[in-house]
């Protein structure tokens, strides 16, 4: 008995040594990763719920990944500011090597790479083609390539959307309707001195304070794009939504430079190339889901005002889009303008 159970044991053994296999390149399809190749878990944050785009769209990046890398590089996804509060966080905790990937606005990235700021501008992109053209281009390239020094690598614009400005005191539909409104902004600049310029009371905040400074009224309203808002269930706290679109905010898919240096050559380029695949479906769907998402909380009582007069607002954003001019330079502003 003793004899077989110390021969079955070296048996297995012996099995087991044959199985490692060495120097033996595994088949293409193995999901096995051969010993020494790269291997890593990578925490993705950001501060919406799971059923959002950004969410949607890092699962299909995880799943994606996982297949190209036969099951090296595995994604988790950590939804509602589980890992910070807010998008400045993140990109700090970015920075310090803490996270690895951030899903999230370009909103607070302009403190970090200041050209960036400028996709920020009110009124700057007229409509989605208009927003792809810029991205997907030169202009978009270069923006990323800027944010290298910052310790963080922008691999590809997301998306956020148009922002629109919502309430609970009453339908707006020109900055006059708003005045002197205590408005959650974004931490960025170019946000809260359009806001401030058309007349209302920019506070800058976390995204996840928002929902409860909403609730205690230390705020009237926020602004965010359809989205963010449904996300959320706003809805159930704020009862007007006026369509805006004041400003389109653009979304990165941001790794960490300490990550990133971390990462062979060839995985680098599976993870930029599946980043930017994925960003044309976030896209899709963000746009897709928009009309549906609105007509929904309208039944449930949202106050929408769809004939918000856009022209009153550019124009009362004026002294604001020519401090802009100054700050960025009006031949880059009109490089972008003048992308067709
Ligand atoms: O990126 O903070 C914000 O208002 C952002 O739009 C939101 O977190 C999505």
């Amino acid at each position: 008995m003793k004899r077989i159970l110390v021969f079955m044991l070296v048996l297995m053994f012996a099995l087991s040594l044959v199985g490692c296999g060495g120097d033996k390149k595994p088949a293409a399809d193995s999901k096995e990763a051969p010993k020494g190749e790269y291997k890593a878990n990578l925490k993705v944050t950001m501060t919406q719920v799971v059923t959002h785009p950004y969410a949607v769209g890092a699962k299909k990046f995880g799943d994606l990944l996982k297949e190209r890398t036969n099951g090296r590089i595995q994604v988790t996804v950590y939804t509602d500011s589980q890992l910070a509060k807010g998008e400045r966080e993140m990109l700090e905790a970015l920075q310090q090597g803490t996270i690895d990937i951030y899903v999230g606005s370009t909103g607070p990235v302009g403190n970090f790479s200041p050209s960036m700021l400028i996709v920020d501008i009110p009124f700057l992109f007229r409509d989605f083609n208009h927003v792809d053209k810029v991205l997907d281009g030169p202009i978009g390239k270069q923006l990323l390539a800027d944010m290298d020094k910052t310790g963080l690598k922008g691999l590809a614009f997301w998306e956020n959307g148009f922002r629109h400005v919502t309430n609970n005191k009453g339908p707006v539909k020109v900055p006059a309707d708003a005045k002197g409104m205590k408005i959650r902004t974004m931490e960025n600049k170019a946000h809260m001195l359009a806001f401030k310029t058309a007349g209302l009371n920019p506070t800058p905040m976390a995204w996840s304070e928002v929902y409860s400074a909403l609730q205690q009224k230390v705020i009237d309203g926020q602004e965010n794009p359809v989205a963010v808002f449904y996300g959320s269930k706003m809805n159930e706290i704020q009862k007007y939504f006026s369509l805006t679109g004041h400003v389109y905010s653009p979304a990165l898919f941001v790794v960490s430079m300490k990550k990133w240096n971390q990462i062979p050559k060839a995985d680098q380029e599976i993870i930029e190339k599946t980043a930017k695949e994925v960003a044309a479906f976030e896209r899709k769907l963000n746009r897709d889901d928009e009309e549906k998402k609105l007509k929904e909380m309208e039944g449930k009582g949202l106050v929408i005002t769809r004939d918000v007069d856009k022209s009153a607002w550019q124009k009362a954003m004026q002294p604001a889009f020519d401090e802009f001019a100054k700050q960025f330079g009006k031949d880059k502003i009109d490089a972008i303008i003048n992308t067709k």
